[in-house]
């Protein structure tokens, strides 16, 4: 990974809360209108202490983020190109999701999300 999308998770980490952030792990999400994300807990990584750092890059997003049973009704946040979200400790295995992506045209992406997830999952 490179160092700098290493640096930014760990900072980005580090004021969440979660200092020591050392992400092994980059899963990239790509969106095009329509497109969305259900209710799910991230679950694929060995060690639950560490958190979860999502970049959001692109059209906008409307990101659900709900409790720790999936009946728990999601808040839901507006995610523009550059937002970083953290999550971890007790909300690591929250339920959360991204609702259908509105169309748009961002001026460096286009019409797409992409998002990177930072996690340590070895
Ligand atoms: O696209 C997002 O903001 C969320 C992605 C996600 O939850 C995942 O990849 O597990
Ligand atoms: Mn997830």
């Amino acid at each position: 990974m490179p160092d700098v999308f290493r640096e930014l998770a760990a900072r980005s980490a580090e004021e969440g809360g979660f200092a020591g952030f050392a992400p092994d792990t980059c899963l990239i999400n790509r969106y095009e209108p329509g497109a969305r994300m259900s209710l799910h807990q991230d679950r694929d990584e060995r060690d639950f202490s560490a958190p979860i750092v999502s970049v959001s890059l692109g059209l906008p997003a409307i990101f659900l983020f709900g409790g720790l049973r999936r009946a728990d009704k999601p808040r839901r946040f507006r995610l523009a190109h550059g937002d970083v979200v953290v999550w971890g400790g007790p909300s690591r295995l929250a339920y959360h999701g991204v609702a259908p992506l509105a169309d748009g045209e961002h001026p460096l992406l286009g019409r797409q999300r992409v998002n990177l997830t930072f996690r340590r999952a070895r």
